[in-house]
């Protein structure tokens, strides 16, 4: 597998409140360390460290617009710097909101407050989304992951993997170590970890950078390009709703979103099975579809919803997968409540590529806060799924067991 990882996002650190006190986030930069170091050490994938040079941080910023407010994006961007000059944050402190956005009959339309302090509130809907000294520079750097892995498996790009293979991509799919991560936020307010939704950048990567010919391959129209028909499943795999990715597609007819979390879990309001898009006719209608399951449940309970869940994929014959994978259905993860144990994930990463296996994949890491043991789950998950995508045999992987390797 084609892993990205840019060193920058480890630049991002921050605290959140658990209970009544401040702590360090539970989103921390040993995440992303222990990752790499695992894959290092399997000597199994093919991992690229790349940074971002300053024409990708301008293009991925250019790219964000697509789902984020500009305003959204210079507050995130500035924010810190600001708070630092009024004396309201130590260098080494976190920016956090005090106020959030008040619905209220006389005004409805809210605008940022003009108090730098207050500003946070506007642009976050919750307390896990700190911004410390270097946090944009790992918003951005997460955010080119996902920009990068798009392009290495669009048909004819340069730095495609497929460029001596013609239109052929050769690379079906490629995991981006994300950090933040992203399936939280939607056009303009932080919270749950995330401040750019990385999945949908590598949506937008996608329909700004395919060729004509694909953008239009549905239609015989041959002016018609400025609006891509190309189709996208999102499969959400965190344990947590993506309320931001779900947000951001929820009218939009060529993108499926799929989820399986914790019901009635973070982030509470959202991730209900009624939201099945905008009622019919719109187009759009059923291309939304969340599959909650009871805390506590078991790995072949999980198993029943991820068979619904691929089932729809499947059946909306997408032309790029996009899985948002967090590691919080560990058993042991202090934000997740599933009892799915580190074998589970290699049927997980087998059961998922087996039903979609041909399929371009961008996999982009989201939650997962088991740090020692956030390695082997992910070795686990990309393990089976390889096993899925070279068609290799494998004793068990069918049945949920994992029994034997290939
Ligand atoms: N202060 C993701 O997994 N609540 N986000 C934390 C402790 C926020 C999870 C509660 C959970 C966010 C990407
Ligand atoms: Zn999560």
């Amino acid at each position: 597998m084609i892993i990205l990882h840019d060193e920058d996002t480890l630049l991002h650190e921050t605290v959140e409140l658990l209970g009544s006190k401040l702590i360090p986030a539970f989103e921390s930069p040993s995440r992303i360390k222990a990752i790499v170091q695992s894959i290092n050490h399997s000597g199994k994938h093919d991992l690229r460290t790349i940074t971002a040079s300053a024409a990708d941080q301008t293009s991925a910023v250019e790219l964000a617009k697509a789902t984020h407010s500009t305003g959204y994006l210079s507050h995130i961007q500035h924010v810190f710097k600001q708070w630092l000059d009024e004396g309201l944050v130590e260098e080494h402190g976190s920016v956090l909101p005090e106020c959030f956005r008040l619905h209220n009959t006389a005004n409805s339309k809210l605008k940022p407050p003009k108090d730098t302090f207050a500003r946070p509130g506007y642009y976050a809907f919750d307390m896990s989304s700190g911004i410390s000294q270097h946090s944009w520079r790992a918003i951005i750097a997460s955010a080119n992951l996902a920009v990068q892995a798009a392009h290495l498996l669009l048909p004819t790009s340069p730095t495609s993997a497929s460029a001596t293979n013609g239109d052929e991509t050769e690379a079906k799919s490629v995991l981006a170590l994300c950090r933040p991560p992203g399936h939280h936020c939607s056009g303009q307010q932080a919270g749950g970890y995330c401040y750019i939704n990385n999945i949908a950048l590598a949506i937008t990567t996608f329909r700004h950078f395919s060729p004509p010919a694909q953008k239009t391959r549905r239609t015989s129209n041959p002016h018609f390009s400025s609006t891509s028909r190309l189709k996208f499943a999102i499969l959400d795999l965190d344990f947590h709703h993506g309320n931001g990715t779900q947000e951001l597609f929820y009218g939009d007819p060529n993108v499926l979103y799929v989820s399986i979390h914790g019901e009635d879990e973070f982030p509470y309001y959202t991730g209900a099975a009624s939201e099945t898009g905008p009622p019919a006719p719109d187009p759009a209608h059923g291309t939304n579809l969340n599959l909650p399951l009871a805390t506590g449940s078991s790995f072949d309970e999980y198993l029943r919803k991820l068979h619904v869940a691929l089932q729809a994929v499947r059946d909306f014959k997408a032309d790029y997968l996009l899985v948002s994978l967090g590691f919080d259905t560990f058993h042991l993860d202090p934000l997740g409540k599933f009892d799915i144990r580190t074998e589970n994930y290699k049927v997980m990463g087998w059961q998922v590529r087996s039903a979609l296996r041909d399929i371009p994949g961008v996999i982009a890491l989201e939650g997962g806060y088991v740090v020692d043991r956030l390695g082997e789950n992910l070795l686990n998950f990309l393990e089976g799924w390889e096993i899925a995508e070279k068609r290799l045999d494998c004793v068990g992987l069918s049945d949920g067991q994992a029994t034997s390797t290939a």
